[in-house]
């Protein structure tokens, strides 16, 4: 028997006003690549040993041409909204200016969706920084902050209203440390000393395009998005404890307390001064701009020891894990939200991203996909516990509407609740699919 999403009778998450969604990112899913200058992740999947299937976004789903099934496919899931991305590299041109028929492509989405009630919920950056930027310096460039707050005035512009929410940044730690300090994701620098600099960039970037959308989008929810892998230490012993503070500061704390307490983590001074970021006057007021909404992504957690060398070092995740070898935990949610309430004065909070990487099989043209309904209905449940606890949270987004390019993983790890097959582009709803409709359909 298919299992269900059921959460209690009493929640305010099966209120009419509580916001259900799905969630894809520009270079995951649309191809299209010869209607759009290249971007840094074009360039990253190029090099060989990059990404372990050798593959790239040249196809992907391409919604590129089949975007107008693809909104059917949304709105057959009853969902209220819709999260997508905009490719900074399809909308605007080498010279600053927009480019008329990739804002168009989104226009039409934006159109379409709006004639289908369905809210838009648009990210201006999901990691596709258009690649003659990052040969002038990429994020480590001062100047791609504010080229960034260019692109968002244009582009906020040309949208009108037709935009429910803006998120300025998708997880920016994945664009500074997996992309600057460690190399495994696009443009792939690795050095300590890069990571808090593209992180400072990225973050004025964020600043900058706030007081832009302020203006120019004064009925949208504005805010940003961020992931948290909440720190647990392996033991009760002071030193774990001390490590696992040091690397929830490195990891969490950083991208999220500038926002709000206009300042980076005390662990700063811990750092060598190589690696700090050139902090400017004024950046950080720009930065800690007040914000409509806080988008939350989270999938699981990590748990730490202290090293003598490295300050912390993570253990291997304990199993249950989903299949990307993510540890599968879902009270990490419910006690993130709760800590991040209590230290910082949190707007509205959004679940932007939340799911499953499960090795899916089709049979017979279904997806029986219990796993992954499991992890959902218990995340939505932990979810639901924070909100009893008093945490204000508005909605909930699936990651992901369908399966799509993971990235480093290439096409091998399949997040969606809808089956995609890259031969014939065939899209499946999944099992896990039919149990957020029925869900969401049944409040
Ligand atoms: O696929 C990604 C997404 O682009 C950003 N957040 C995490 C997802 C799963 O890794």
């Amino acid at each position: 028997m298919t299992a269900k999403l059921s959460l209690p009778t009493n929640s305010t998450m099966l209120s009419a006003d509580f916001t259900y969604g799905v969630a894809t990112a520009a270079f995951q899913i649309e191809g299209g690549v010869k209607k759009r200058l290249p971007c840094i992740w074009d360039t990253f999947c190029a090099t060989p040993d990059k990404v372990v299937d050798g593959s790239n976004g040249d196809q992907a789903c391409d919604h590129f041409t089949l975007w107008q099934q693809d909104i059917e496919l949304i709105e057959s899931l009853g969902v209220d909204a819709y999260r997508l991305s905009i490719s900074w590299p399809r909308v605007i041109t080498k010279s600053g200016q927009l480019n008329p028929e990739g804002v168009q492509f989104y226009l039409n989405i934006l159109e379409v969706l709006k004639s289908k009630n369905i809210k838009a919920f648009v990210t201006l950056y999901h990691w596709d920084l258009p690649q003659h930027l990052e040969d002038n310096g990429g994020w480590l460039n001062r100047q791609t902050a504010y080229k960034f707050s260019e692109y968002a005035d244009l582009i906020s512009k040309a949208f009108g209203d037709l935009v429910h929410s803006y998120a300025t940044l998708n997880e920016p730690f994945c664009s500074s440390y997996l992309g600057y300090e460690i190399g495994v994701h696009a443009p792939g620098k690795v050095g300590k000393e890069y990571g808090r600099k593209a992180a400072h960039h990225l973050l004025l970037a964020h600043g900058l395009a706030m007081e832009v959308l302020t203006k120019n989008s004064p009925n949208s929810l504005n805010g940003i998005v961020l992931n948290f892998t909440p720190c647990y230490a392996q033991s009760a012993s002071e030193k774990d404890k001390l490590a696992t503070e040091f690397a929830d500061d490195y990891f969490n704390q950083w991208y999220i307390k500038p926002l709000f307490d206009a300042c980076y983590p005390a662990t700063l001074a811990k750092l060598p001064k190589a690696h700090h970021p050139e902090v400017l006057d004024g950046d950080m007021d720009i930065i800690s701009h007040k914000l409509d909404f806080l988008g939350v992504n989270f999938y699981t957690r990590a748990i730490y020891k202290a090293d003598e060398k490295e300050h912390f070092i993570q253990i291997e995740p304990p199993e249950p894990t989903t299949d990307i070898g993510w540890e599968i935990y879902p009270q990490a949610l419910t006690e993130l939200l709760i800590s991040l309430n209590e230290k910082y004065s949190l707007p509205p909070v959004y679940i932007t991203e939340n799911g499953a990487a499960i090795d899916d099989e089709i049979n017979n043209g279904e997806v029986s996909d219990q796993r992954r309904i499991s992890y959902y209905n218990a995340h939505l449940n932990a979810v639901n516990d924070a909100i009893e606890q008093g945490i204000k949270i508005d909605g909930y987004f699936a990651w992901s509407l369908m399966d799509n390019f993971e990235w480093a993983e290439g096409y091998l790890k399949r997040f969606g609740i809808v089956y995609v097959d890259y031969d014939t582009q065939v899209r499946t709803i999944k099992d896990s699919g039919l149990a957020y409709k029925a869900l969401i359909s049944n409040r």
